[in-house]
């Protein structure tokens, strides 16, 4: 059943990843795709490790290029240098997942901006013959993925012109369903509306937590605008059409390795599969294999925190040996007993009887048991039924509510404050037909212990962060290794006006667990300081690059014709030695200062070059710049954008600090 597949890997690789693109144009020559190592067996021993079901790849995207040799195009890895034309990534990928027994998909663009015939009948035969290429070549292949974004701009053949579409029409998707049955009669379509499995309404990997399995499939197309409703489903749909949440461990569906320092942090990956798994969805984490034809090291070992983190949320089931007791048991018990939510089979199941609502079922501990999580499972082989349910706890005789929701689904997990209760209560309050439970689980996830993560605002105002409000901080100012003792403990923010090294681990009460230290240096801080002239641009809009947050800019104007500088006022005389310079960190970044030149001033009028060079590799690694120069007495700072990357001098800068010596 596809809904056991819960949790499975996207692979985004493709032309795309050698043009540094996320959308190509379709021009692109073959002789780019050149992996100098590629290993499919290296992305399916990660995706397994990792816990993943499966793998879906991008065997075309909508830049046209093919990763396998498709009989009918000439766009594709048989004109490729890699393998001289002899290599077949979809091949080497259904191998792998085949050794690694994992599950394979494909994705196959409708959308092709390298095809001469787009838009005309000859190419959706096309796209037709490409998909019973693959759904024939390959092995059984699990889910065929269809891409709701369609028709524009492309190379075209050379026509490099728009081409405009009907996404419900143009594609006979009839067609292509009949294809798919009868070539894969176990594959599940995705598409924006299905018609087996339908897009989450986003590319952050969330449902809603109202998430019906239902859509009224016949208003949904692909490319419905109503993204909103893709993420609950329609609680009166006609068709069994259930979510899947796609997202990347990156900013970016491919790889780019100025992306190589935002991969996805833990909390945010946990948040993800609550909101995902936890939800009714299924995940599907996208992993942008690089130009070596790797899955990068970063993207690996977040992805094993992951695993690691989740293992231990669900390693013990405390509800597996607890007794079971329900309000109204249908037909008096027997094969729909209670006992079966905690029997760790999926196909036994309580059910109540019709037109009892509410009923309720209780897990009893028999003494006090710390419990934050709730796994709730309905038998959807009966339908999705339940609307809404309330979670209670019975706390030193007493129950208190933990949680009122809505909707189950195949799975439903809750995350709450730990509770030290005997017994856990779900009562079943809106059901479309009688409740079926066939999985109750409870558990008690430990802590997530992450390093503590600094903050400090232009105001030099410092804030101390960990992702759990159970995990406690300890700090020091002083350069020395903080200590868990009350001494050193972080209870709220404070002020750091001058040079100071901040050192601080967080600590689990729970189990005394602590993480590495984190060793931060701010120098003087910026609540003196002024930007007093722009080359040009908006001067109102240039405190965002003194701001202390670095994803707000400041960018001077578009087509000046030498280079751009900002001065800034520290307010105060100082012996600066050095400056830091962070660059703009969208991934469709522009004006960032590949050569600069930095001067410094007593009075604003007389400058002093103290500085000048290159920002190495700043455009692939776009990180904090450090420079260090000579000591210099002065009170007002310019940095000049003397080179930028791409064409003109228009300059962007995130932030702009300084290192100064007492
Ligand atoms: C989108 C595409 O346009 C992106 O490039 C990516 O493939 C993502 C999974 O789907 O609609």
């Amino acid at each position: 059943m596809w809904h056991e597949m819960e949790y499975y890997g996207f692979i985004h690789f493709n032309m795309n990843t050698f043009t540094n693109m996320e959308w190509g144009m379709g021009n692109e020559s073959p002789e780019s795709f050149n992996p100098t190592e590629l290993d499919a067996r290296q992305w399916a021993r990660v995706a397994k490790e990792a816990g993943m079901k499966g793998i879906i790849l991008t065997a075309k995207h909508h830049d046209g290029f093919c990763l396998w040799p498709s009989a009918y195009t000439e766009h594709s890895v048989k004109n490729a240098p890699w393998k001289n034309g002899k290599g077949d990534v979809v091949r080497e990928l259904a191998d792998a997942c085949r050794e690694y027994g994992l599950k394979m998909g494909v994705y196959l663009s409708p959308w092709d901006r390298n095809h001469s015939a787009y838009g005309s009948p000859e190419y959706v035969t096309y796209f037709h013959n490409q998909l019973k290429e693959l759904l024939t070549n390959y092995g059984d292949i699990f889910e065929v993925w269809f891409d709701g974004a369609n028709g524009g701009s492309g190379y075209y053949g050379g026509a490099n012109e728009t081409r405009k579409i009907d996404n419900k029409t143009y594609y006979q998707w009839d067609e292509v369903t009949r294809i798919v049955r009868e070539l894969q009669p176990n594959a599940v379509i995705f598409g924006d509306g299905g018609p087996d499995v339908r897009w989450v309404g986003n590319e952050e990997g969330w449902a809603n937590e109202t998430n019906w399995n239902l859509l009224r499939k016949i208003e949904v197309y692909p490319g419905y605008p109503k993204h909103e409703q893709l993420r609950s489903g329609h609680e009166d749909g006609t068709h069994w059409v259930p979510a899947e949440a796609d997202v990347s461990i990156r900013p970016g569906w491919y790889y780019h390795p100025s992306e190589d320092h935002q991969v996805k942090s833990l909390p945010h990956l946990l948040d993800i599969y609550y909101q995902s798994v936890g939800r009714n969805a299924s995940l599907l984490l996208n992993l942008p294999v690089d130009t070596r034809g790797l899955i990068h090291e970063n993207d690996v070992r977040q992805l094993m925190a992951l695993k690691n983190q989740l293992d231990k949320d669900f390693s013990f089931d405390l509800a597996k040996n607890a007794r079971v007791i329900a309000s109204n048991t249908r037909n008096n018990g027997g094969q729909f007993s209670a006992t079966n939510v905690n029997d760790q089979m999926n196909d036994t199941f309580w059910a109540a009887d019709d037109n009892e609502l509410p009923v309720s079922i209780t897990i009893d501990f028999e003494s006090p048991t710390a419990v934050n999580r709730l796994v709730l499972q309905e038998y959807i082989k009966l339908g999705q039924r339940i609307k809404k349910f309330t979670v209670e706890a019975f706390v030193n005789e007493q129950w208190q509510t933990i949680d009122t929701q809505t909707t189950v689904g195949y799975k439903r997990i809750l995350r709450f404050d730990t509770v030290k209760a005997s017994k856990i209560r779900i009562t079943i309050t809106e059901s479309k037909a009688a409740p079926a439970l066939s999985t109750i689980a409870l558990y008690h996830a430990p802590n997530v212990l992450t390093q503590p993560k600094t903050v400090r605002s232009k105001e030099g105002e410092v804030s101390l962060h960990v992702s759990d409000k159970n995990i406690e901080i300890y700090y020091t100012t002083d350069g020395s290794t903080p200590e868990i003792n009350p001494k050193y403990k972080y209870s709220q923010p404070f002020y750091v006006h001058k040079p100071t090294v901040i050192k601080a681990i967080a600590y689990n009460p729970d189990d005394a667990g602590t993480t590495e230290e984190t060793t931060v240096f701010y120098d003087i801080s910026k609540k003196d300081w002024q930007v007093v002239s722009v080359s040009s641009g908006a001067l109102a809009e240039a405190g965002k690059l003194i701001d202390e947050n670095p994803l707000t800019i400041f960018a001077t104007a578009q087509g000046t014709s030498s280079p751009q500088e900002v001065v800034i006022d520290l307010g105060d005389i100082y012996s600066l030695r050095g400056f830091t310079y962070v660059p703009m960190q969208d991934r469709w970044s522009f004006g960032i200062i590949t050569h600069y030149e930095f001067a410094v001033s007593q009075d604003g009028n007389q400058w002093i070059t103290v500085s000048q060079g290159e920002f190495g590799n700043i455009v692939n690694n776009p990180i904090e710049q450090q420079v260090i120069f000579p000591n210099h007495k002065a009170r007002y700072i310019r940095l000049k954008g003397i080179k930028i990357h791409g064409e003109g001098y228009r300059s962007t800068f995130g932030e702009i600090g300084v290192f100064t010596t007492n």
